[in-house]
């Protein structure tokens, strides 16, 4: 019975719909719909893959993974996260994919919210 609720939505929060970024990974990188967001803007990242499995880590500024899904040709997985420092981040792919996978680097920049004067 609970298999209705599934799969998981966030609820319509007061902070608003979630920013949906698109994201393609593809031998050796990242196409993204969105490479900024604000502190505290919820987002929901649409992962796929155009070729083969492809990881999406998201790293902070001490290369700490913060989260991460697969990037899986055929499906799109859901990520939801919201940041709440701003600064610059790192996508990388989790998954060796080819030889030139250490070069799956995205840039990712998190701006501060004017709104509440950060
Ligand atoms: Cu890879």
């Amino acid at each position: 019975m609970t298999l209705k609720e599934l799969p998981y939505e966030l609820p319509a929060s007061a902070a608003g719909a979630p920013l949906s970024i698109d994201v393609n990974a593809i031998q050796f990188g990242f196409e993204m719909s969105e490479y900024q967001a604000k502190v505290g803007q919820p987002i929901e990242f649409n992962v796929t893959s155009s070729d083969v499995n492809h990881g999406f880590g998201i790293y902070d500024e001490n290369m700490v993974v913060i989260t991460q899904t697969q990037a899986m040709p055929g499906y799109t997985n859901k990520l939801y996260y919201t940041f709440t420092k701003p600064g610059k981040y790192k996508i990388l792919c989790l998954e060796y994919c080819g030889l030139a996978h250490h070069f799956m680097i995205a840039d990712f920049e998190v701006l501060p919210d004017n709104n509440e004067g950060a």
